[in-house]
């Protein structure tokens, strides 16, 4: 069996480069590959561009033990984790071209018996397709030695950490492993067990696309639960929150929390790759996306109902634009989609962001002469209508004094429940 020494990672974002900097930290040479020079540069640096708690720590330990190093060059290795956007196209349907374009990278640098493992959440078959399009590469390899051509070993390894709490979750989350073969499930669940203090759950490729998947649709349908009991409840006159917990006195009942929607990279995605592989049999999964989806537009008619009450002139406060609390991923946030509607829908109101976790506004509330991005205090302190729409620690401790007077649409629940 190969011994693996050294570890390309392919994709240096918010799951490839804390998964470098701990195989790094474990005794692995690791290079990680990014086609932005700017990360490239950040991490040999030993920064990290995003903000993930503990992370910058590791990264700069491993960079200057030696044992991490960023190019943007994919480099000979024993063993490659791609971990890579895999964003999904206006049908729904995924786009693997960024797969696709790690695997032009690694293929001509393969000499058999290397191990490639696949962690971007993928839809099902995605694995089969990258194993597929190296062998069309290398027509002189194989996945199962067939034929006297070496073999080279394929797996899929979803991650399934939670962002801002990656480097615990990164060691102590069980883990599952799908081999293309059993050879390459083996090498894989070796390779994880150096890092990974949880279980290492070993299954077939397909298995271990659909089982990641299948929890962020779980969570999707759960969560859409929550956001239709908050509309049900808004109409009824009575407080969800209140109704919620509640109902979870219940034992066997624990329902989540709504918000403004659901965003992220992952969970506001990934359920549309099972509804794309079969969507005549997705029903629940597919009307759970279309609660989610259409949330933020609930609550802009919520802010235009509020805004109504108060004089012409009035301003708004936005706090929070990040997808969750205390990180600054924008990603699919719900909180940027109802600020631009806001935006958008009101040109001559002041609308004023409140998101400490960035510098500047997102490309898309940025350039317009009526939203600005101001502290906190600032926010609240002008506006007479507040939506709160992420709830950060720094929001949840605004005493009660400062709100006291002004219109609230409270989507999290913070000042509500
Ligand atoms: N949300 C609610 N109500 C809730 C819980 C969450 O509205 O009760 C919203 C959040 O505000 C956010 C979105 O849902 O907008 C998603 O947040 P999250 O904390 O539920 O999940 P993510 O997207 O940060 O991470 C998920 C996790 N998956 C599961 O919990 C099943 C994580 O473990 C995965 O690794 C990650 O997706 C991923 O990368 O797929």
């Amino acid at each position: 069996m190969t011994k693996i020494q050294t570890i390309a990672v392919i994709g240096l974002g918010y799951i490839g480069l804390p998964t470098a900097a701990i195989l790094a930290a474990n005794g692995f040479d690791v290079i990680g590959v990014d086609v932005n020079q700017r990360t490239v540069d950040a991490v040999n640096n030993g920064r990290v561009p995003f903000v993930e708690p503990d992370l910058e720590i590791h990264v700069a330990g491993a960079v200057s033990h030696g044992r991490l190093k960023a190019t943007t060059e994919t480099p000979a290795a024993d063993a490659y984790i791609v971990a890579v956007p895999t964003p999904f196209r206006s049908d729904k349907s995924a786009d693997l071209s960024y797969i696709e374009a790690a695997a032009r990278g690694i293929a001509p640098l393969l000499q058999g018996g290397e191990l490639i493992i696949l962690e971007s959440t993928s839809p099902p078959g995605a694995t089969r397709h990258l194993a597929e399009y190296i062998i069309s590469l290398r027509p002189d390899l194989s996945l199962d030695g067939a034929n006297g051509r070496a073999a080279i070993l394929l797996a899929h390894c979803p991650e399934r950490v939670l962002p801002g709490k990656v480097m615990i979750e990164l060691v102590t989350n069980d883990r599952i492993v799908g081999g293309i073969t059993s050879e390459a499930a083996e090498l894989a669940r070796e390779l994880y067990s150096v890092f990974c203090q949880g279980e290492i759950l070993v299954t077939d490729d397909v298995t271990a696309e659909m089982a990641k998947l299948v929890e962020n649709a779980y969570r999707d349908v759960n969560i859409a639960f929550a956001n239709e009991l908050s509309v049900i409840s808004a109409k009824l006159d009575i407080n969800v929150w209140e109704l919620i917990r509640l109902a979870n006195h219940h034992p066997r009942v624990n329902i989540l929390q709504p918000g403004p929607g659901v965003g992220g990279h992952c969970i506001a995605v990934d359920p549309w790759f099972i509804v794309a592989a079969a969507p005549e049999e997705s029903r629940l999964i597919r009307t759970a996306r279309t609660v989610n989806d259409h949330k933020p537009r609930w609550v802009l008619h919520q802010v235009h109902d509020a805004f109504a009450k108060l004089p012409v002139n009035s301003e708004i406060a936005v706090l929070g634009l990040a997808f969750k609390a205390n990180i600054d991923d924008l990603r699919e946030s719900p909180a940027v989609e109802i600020a631009q509607a806001m935006a958008e829908s009101m040109p001559a109101t002041q609308i004023n962001v409140a998101e400490a976790h960035i510098d500047e506004l997102p490309q898309r509330l940025r350039g317009r002469d009526n939203v600005r991005l101001v502290t906190l205090e600032e926010a609240v302190s002008r506006s007479a209508l507040v939506v709160l729409l992420v709830d950060h620690d720094a929001v949840r401790a605004l005493p009660a004094e400062a709100l006291a007077g002004k219109l609230l649409v409270d989507t999290r629940g913070v000042f509500s429940s």
